[in-house]
C-alpha cells in the first residue's frame, strides 16, 4: 500500500536538531518521522531485521544512503539488544528520543507474554539506561498506553486514574511507564510519558479492529470477501487519528518540565458502532440479529456480513476506555482535529482506493 503523506516534502532548512525513533516502521513512527522532517529535524529510525521488507509506511520518505544531504537515516537495531541501542545512541547522539517500538498487539501478548515483556517493558529501560550511561542530555518520550487503565473503575480516565492492566501487554507498559517516571525523578532526566488512547489511520496494522473492519468493508463492497469475523462487538474505545497524536508526542518534548499526559478525543464508541458507520459508507447499512455467538450483522439484502468468532475474544477484556485530555489541552495547547465519523470515513476511503 502506498502512503499519502500527511506532512509532505519539501522539507524546510535543517533546524540543527536530531531525533531518534524506535518503531519508525510502525503507524505512529511513520507519521512522527514525517512531522519531524517537516519541522526541519534530522531523523534517525531504528529498524529491526526481518526476512521481508517492513518499510512500506516510510518508503515515501526514503532517501538513499549516498544522498549527502539526506534527512532520514535508518539503522539496524532491536529493543531486545542493548548493545545495538548503546551503539546507535553513541553514534547518533540525538536531541530527542521517541521510544515507540513495541509488540503492540494486546491479544497476541497473551500468546507471547515473555517476549512482549522484553520488548515493551525491558526495552524501555534499555534505552533509558543507555542514555544515562552515555550522559546524553536527550529528551525521552515513552509511548505509554490507555491499556494501562484496563479495568479502571472511573471514566473518563485522567492522569490520576489508578492503573489496572488487563493483559501481558498492559503489564509490560506499566513497567515502562514507571521506569520512565523513575529515571526522571532519580536522575533528573527529561523523560515524559504520553498516555495515548487508541489512535488509528489508513496506516493502522491490518489486525487491529478498526483497520480489519475498513479493509473488510472495502473487500466486501468489491466482492472479494463475503463475511467479516469479529470478537467482542461491545468493547468501547476512544478512537482518534494518529496524525493528531504524533503532534502531541512532539509537544510533550517541547515543554519546560517533563510530565505525563493523557491524549484522547473524549468520545467513546463501540466496535459495533464502528462497523455500522463503516458499512454504511458503502451503502450497506447493517441490521443486527441474534445474540451472543449467534449474533449477525445483515446487509440490506439479508446477506450475513458480520459474524462473531470467539477466537478473537481475549482472556481478560478491556470493556471501556474514555480519556480526558484536559491537561494536554491546557498545558500543551493540544486538541484533536479528527472526530470519530471523519476517522471511519478516512479509513474506508483509503481502503477502497487501495483495492
Ligand atoms: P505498530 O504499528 O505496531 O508499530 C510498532 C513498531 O515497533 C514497528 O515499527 C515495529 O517494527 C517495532 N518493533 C517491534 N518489535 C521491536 C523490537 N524488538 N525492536 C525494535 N522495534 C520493534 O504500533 P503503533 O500503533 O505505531 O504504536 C506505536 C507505539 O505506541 C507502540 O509502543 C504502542 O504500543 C504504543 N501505543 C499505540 C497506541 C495506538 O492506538 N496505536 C495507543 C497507545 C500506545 P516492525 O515494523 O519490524 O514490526
Ligand atoms: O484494535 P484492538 O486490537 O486494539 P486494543 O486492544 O484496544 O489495543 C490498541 O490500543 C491500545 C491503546 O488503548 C494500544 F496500547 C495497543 O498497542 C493497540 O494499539 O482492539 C480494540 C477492541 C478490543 O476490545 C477487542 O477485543 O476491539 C475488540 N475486537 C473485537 N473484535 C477486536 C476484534 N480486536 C481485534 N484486534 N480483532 C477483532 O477481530
Amino acid at each position: 500500500m502506498k502512503c499519502e503523506p500527511l506532512f509532505p516534502p519539501p522539507w524546510p532548512q535543517p533546524n540543527g536538531r536530531r531525533a531518534l525513533i524506535t518503531g519508525i516502521t510502525g503507524q505512529d513512527g511513520s507519521y512522527l518521522a514525517e512531522l519531524l522532517l517537516s519541522k526541519g529535524y534530522e531523523v534517525w529510525g531504528v529498524v529491526r531485521r526481518s526476512s521481508s521488507i517492513t518499510t512500506w509506511r516510510i518508503d515515501h520518505l526514503y532517501e538513499p544512503p549516498w544522498q549527502e544531504d539526506r534527512r532520514l537515516n535508518l539503522v539496524y537495531g532491536d529493543l531486545n539488544d542493548a548493545s545495538s541501542l548503546n551503539r546507535i545512541l553513541k553514534t547518533v547522539r540525538p536531541d530527542e528520543v521517541y521510544n515507540l517500538g513495541a509488540q503492540s498487539h494486546v491479544k497476541v501478548s497473551f500468546e507471547i507474554p515473555e517476549y512482549t515483556a522484553e520488548v515493551v517493558g525491558v526495552g524501555a529501560v534499555r534505552v533509558l539506561e543507555a542514555m544515562r550511561e552515555l550522559g546524553l542530555e536527550a529528551r525521552f518520550y515513552q509511548a505509554s498506553s490507555s491499556e494501562l487503565y484496563g479495568g479502571a473503575r472511573e471514566a473518563p480516565q485522567t492522569e490520576t486514574t489508578p492503573f489496572y492492566p488487563r493483559s501481558p501487554y498492559a503489564a509490560a507498559k506499566a513497567y515502562a511507564f514507571f521506569i520512565t517516571r523513575n529515571y526522571r525523578e532519580a536522575y533528573g532526566m527529561f523523560a515524559a510519558n504520553g498516555i495515548l488512547f487508541n489512535h488509528e489511520s489508513p496506516r493502522r496494522g491490518e489486525t487491529f479492529v478498526t483497520r480489519k473492519i475498513t479493509q473488510a468493508v472495502a473487500r466486501i463492497h468489491a466482492g472479494h470477501q463475503d463475511t467479516l469475523f469479529l470478537g467482542n462487538l461491545d468493547a468501547k474505545r476512544d478512537w482518534g487519528f494518529a496524525g493528531d497524536y504524533v503532534q502531541a508526542m512532539w509537544l510533550m518534548l517541547q515543554t519546560d518540565e517533563p510530565d505525563d499526559f493523557v491524549i484522547a478525543t473524549g468520545e467513546t464508541h463501540s466496535v459495533r458502532e464502528f462497523c455500522e458507520l463503516a458499512f454504511a459508507r458503502v451503502k450497506l447499512p447493517l441490521t443486527w440479529r441474534g445474540q451472543g455467538l449467534d449474533e449477525q450483522g445483515l446487509g440490506p439484502d439479508g446477506r450475513c456480513l458480520v459474524r462473531v468468532d470467539p477466537r478473537y475474544f481475549r482472556p481478560s477484556e478491556v470493556e471501556l476506555l474514555l480519556g480526558d485530555a484536559s491537561k494536554a489541552r491546557t498545558r500543551l495547547g493540544w486538541e484533536p482535529t479528527t472526530r470519530f465519523a471523519a476517522l471511519v470515513e478516512m479509513m474506508v476511503e483509503a481502503d477502497l482506493k487501495a483495492l
